[in-house]
């Protein structure tokens, strides 16, 4: 009998979409794009996008991670993260005369538009979020202190003392659980009915769908892999997802050395999916490990087609 004989099958569920969304794409790109233009050391603020192999495969071609602009030379070209920055920081980059390139996904850019115009308006800002979050703090940075108010859970809703109660507006951070802030919008609304917001919320595409694969793979495993980091607020909404969706064992990987293959012992059905910044070759890596201990059966479930692609900053763009 050969080795390959023994080996237990089991499937694997490949959530689809996965991975990269066209935010991610675009940010690594301009760092990518800016390395070539003007050559090693580029500084970027902040992890362009929250993966530790993503922001050392940066590192290696001679980008600079650093956490406030204060760290860098004027005179080296600065990229801002994907998550968005206060306005102050590239006010400053202006005052010191740096070059430098914003990789905010246009979809966060769009929601500090939405907060500058309820602004301009005259109404006080509620953002759903997490404490903390770059992303949080970029587009609570987007007005003057106390013009919004952080809500993290329903319960926050019922202590909020705004200015006038009858002149709100609501934002979101793009990659909220979709289900959990529902319940908090709707707290919002039934507290003050008259606030304005989006439709339903500010959650990207790119979540929204991730999410909703996950939903789909969840009756047909019994244990669910997220690969993305710990930092990564997207990727960890996932693995919420999977445990609400009945999946009791849902966890999250860096990449398939972190996978604790005991915990999994016995299993069948396996879901695998990846956050909006974990690359496709650590997908890959943790299929290859199935495969060194598994008689691996891949079954992909699309719930979702992806085709949307950003533009460059148009500084970058002849270098593309
Ligand atoms: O999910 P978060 O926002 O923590 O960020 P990430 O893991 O770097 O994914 C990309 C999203 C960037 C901004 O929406
Ligand atoms: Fe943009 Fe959504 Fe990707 Fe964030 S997760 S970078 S908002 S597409």
């Amino acid at each position: 009998m050969t080795m390959e004989q023994t080996k237990p099958p089991l499937t694997l569920y490949l959530a689809a979409p996965r991975g990269f969304c066209a935010g991610v794409d675009r940010a690594i790109k301009i760092v990518e794009l800016a390395l070539q233009k003007w050559g090693a050391p580029v500084y970027v603020r902040h992890e362009i996008v929250h993966n530790k192999y993503v922001v050392d495969s940066l590192r290696e071609q001679g980008a600079v991670f650093v956490e406030e602009l204060d760290e860098c030379p004027d005179d080296r070209p600065v990229i801002f993260s994907a998550h968005g920055v206060p306005k102050s920081v590239p006010a400053t980059a202006k005052q010191r005369e740096m070059v430098f390139v914003d990789a905010t996904c246009p979809l966060v850019s769009k929601v500090h538009m939405e907060a500058a115009r309820h602004h301009a308006e005259g109404l006080q800002l509620v953002m759903i979020g997490h404490a903390g979050h770059p992303e949080v703090l970029g587009t609570m940075g987007q007005l003057p202190e106390g013009e919004v108010i952080l809500v993290e859970t329903v319960g926050d809703v019922a202590d909020l003392t705004p200015r006038d109660p009858g002149r709100l507006a609501f934002i979101t951070q793009t990659t909220l659980s979709v289900d959990d802030t529902a319940q908090i919008v709707a707290a919002l609304q039934a507290r003050f009915p008259g606030i304005i917001g989006p439709a339903r919320e500010d959650i990207c595409y790119a979540t929204t769908n991730r999410q909703a694969a996950v939903k789909a793979i969840a009756p047909k495993i019994d244990a669910l892999l997220v690969i993305g980091a710990q930092n990564s607020s997207n990727s960890k909404r996932l693995v919420e997802v999977g445990r609400a969706s009945g999946c009791a064992y849902s966890q999250l990987v860096l990449r398939a050395d972190q996978i604790d293959w005991r915990a999994i012992d016995g299993v069948r059905h396996v879901g695998v999916t990846a956050g909006a910044s974990a690359p496709e070759v650590l997908i890959d890596e943790v299929i290859d490990a199935f495969r060194a201990r598994y008689d691996v059966a891949v079954e992909i479930v699309e719930t979702a087609q992806e085709n949307i692609e950003f533009k460059v900053p148009r500084v970058l763009r002849e270098t593309a």
